[in-house]
């Protein structure tokens, strides 16, 4: 059936942004679990088209749109000049934004909702899982570049978008609140997943201790590196360029290794059901641990290095605890194809963590040995 709403809040939108040509189609675009994402097509008096993404941010989870957009121009800015300073491409190797007709950098809606644009990245592919080792090690490379990249990016410019993002014991709390709630009623179909997570409650404070104690800097990160979240080039595979920048903002080195190491150094998909299926890959961990490495360029502390393993674990846990309290509370958060599907990424993920705590020594060893 046509959703005849989306397309007349499309036509709108699409009116809006300084876009080359005639309006030509649009689809539905790739496998992010917040925004709605469009693939557009414009064309041009020769026939030539011109790829845009529009999105329609989620705002339910980003109640201050305006502020996501300053701190992705700000960061984008940045990034364009250190990437001209390499002689690389500023328009392929980080995203562009398409400002309206009227020069702003966003467009509300009839509706309030709000779109934003931005150049299509041609001729690169984002993975849901690394088809080989190598398409990991690359995306390590990236994600280790952009931490480097931003070292002296002023984090006093960029708002929080998402208080509290990656404050696992906050997280935990929240947790706490949607169990005594139980909106859905869905508590008793959980009880396992609960008391793995009850059972982890003390660890979940570590990061938060450590930069207290001073072993953990607050850097400018990205915080959410899944791997569908890196362009790699279609044909060499190398990396082309970071999107989703929605959630850069003060955050912890180790958590954006760790997020990587939760989404790509497993065997399966986040949503396999068939947890026989899911373990996680010590040497998918080795191979990301000598990318990031590689790419961050010696600018991690020795106290950085120590917690990358604590890093992994505490993403994939938070992650984990994060689709429990969505599922609870009867999936508000997450896109979710069919009424169990929290409660499956849930079970991934803390399958997961019982494997890293398994390799507990071996994933020290391995970061020790690529610093
Ligand atoms: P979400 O926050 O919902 O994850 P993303 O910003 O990550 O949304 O976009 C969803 C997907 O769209 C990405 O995983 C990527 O595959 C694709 N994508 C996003 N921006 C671009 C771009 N500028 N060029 C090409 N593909 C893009
Ligand atoms: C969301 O937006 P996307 O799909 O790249 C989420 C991440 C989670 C991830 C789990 C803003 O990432 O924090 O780790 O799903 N993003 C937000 O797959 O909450
Ligand atoms: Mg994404």
């Amino acid at each position: 059936m046509r959703d005849t709403k989306l397309e007349r809040m499309m036509n709108e939108a699409i009116r809006c942004f300084q876009f080359k040509g005639t309006f030509h189609d649009f689809i539905k675009y790739g496998n992010g679990h917040i925004n709605d994402t469009f693939l557009v097509r414009f064309i041009d008096e020769n026939g030539k088209k011109t790829k845009y993404i529009l999105q329609r941010i989620n705002s339910n989870v980003f109640k201050r749109p305006a502020e996501v957009m300053s701190n992705i121009i700000k960061v984008t800015e940045h990034l364009k000049k250190a990437i001209e300073a390499y002689d690389g491409d500023p328009e392929r190797e980080t995203l562009t934004v398409i400002k309206t007709k009227s020069g702003r950098g966003y467009y509300i809606d009839g509706y309030g909702f709000c779109w934003r644009a931005f150049i299509f990245i041609t001729d690169s592919v984002s993975l849901d899982l690394p088809e080989d080792d190598n398409d990991f090690y690359q995306s390590a490379v990236a994600f280790g570049n952009f931490q480097r990249m931003l070292g002296d990016f002023p984090a006093s410019e960029l708002f929080e978008t998402i208080p509290n993002f990656h404050n696992t014991p906050k997280r935990y709390e929240n947790f706490l609140a949607s169990l005594e709630k139980n909106v859905s009623g869905r508590k008793d179909t959980a009880l396992e997943e609960i008391e793995f997570v009850n059972k982890r409650k003390d660890f979940m404070s570590l990061l938060e201790d450590s930069h207290k104690e001073g072993k953990l800097p607050l850097k400018v990160t990205h915080n959410d590196t899944k791997m569908n979240n890196v362009m790699l080039d279609k044909d060499t595979r190398e990396p082309v360029c970071v999107v989703d920048l929605d959630t850069i903002m003060p955050g912890y080195s180790v958590n954006d290794f760790g997020d990587s190491i939760r989404f790509g150094a497993s065997t399966a998909a986040e949503d396999e059901q068939d947890l026989s299926k899911v373990h996680f890959d010590i040497k998918l961990f080795e191979t990301y641990t000598r990318g990031f490495l590689k790419g961050c360029g010696g600018t991690l502390t020795q106290g950085e290095i120590d917690l990358l393993p604590a890093g992994a674990k505490m993403m994939t846990l938070e992650c984990g605890m994060r689709f429990l309290t969505d599922y609870i509370d009867g999936d508000t958060y997450f896109k979710t194809s069919y009424p169990e599907h929290n409660l499956v990424r849930c079970r991934t993920q803390f399958r997961l963590v019982e494997e890293m705590e398994q390799h507990w020594d071996e994933m020290q060893a391995i970061v020790q040995k690529y610093k």
